[in-house]
């Protein structure tokens, strides 16, 4: 069920256990303001999200809210788990999805990393 963006965040969802250590990940990066890890259900060969650890619901607040060194931190590790994972040899796929109509059902900003194969038009 998709996430309405402007909610107020939610320190119970999932991903917030995750960054607590509440619940197990399979961890690829983890930096001082972001972390990465397998997603659950992958839907390439590699695919992986990015979070930061801060409390951003979406892109929408995180890009409104988040400081230029949390920012920073965030789109350098996007960029090296991208090359961690050998997505980058070939080309890759970053996607977030922001909302109800961008189909967001974890209420805590990530970025999909997909790799390692062809993607077609749509994925996630
Ligand atoms: P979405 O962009 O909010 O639709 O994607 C959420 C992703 O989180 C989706 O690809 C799930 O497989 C993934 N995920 C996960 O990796 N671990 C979890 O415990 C849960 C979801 I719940």
């Amino acid at each position: 069920m998709p996430i309405d963006a402007k909610a107020p965040y939610d320190p119970a969802n999932i991903f917030a256990r995750i960054i607590r250590g509440e619940l197990p990940n399979r961890t690829v990066l983890e930096t001082e303001h972001s972390l990465a890890f397998h997603d659950i259900n992958p839907l390439a060969p590699i695919h992986v999200l990015v979070i930061p650890k801060g409390n951003y619901v979406s892109w929408d607040d995180f890009t409104e809210k988040a400081s230029e060194a949390e920012i920073t931190d965030f789109v350098r590790a996007v960029g090296q788990v991208a090359r961690m994972t050998g997505a980058d040899a070939q080309g890759y796929r970053l996607l977030s999805n922001v909302g109800k109509r961008g189909g967001q059902e974890v209420p805590h900003l990530h970025v999909h990393v997909f790799g390692g194969q062809p993607l077609g038009p749509m994925l996630a």
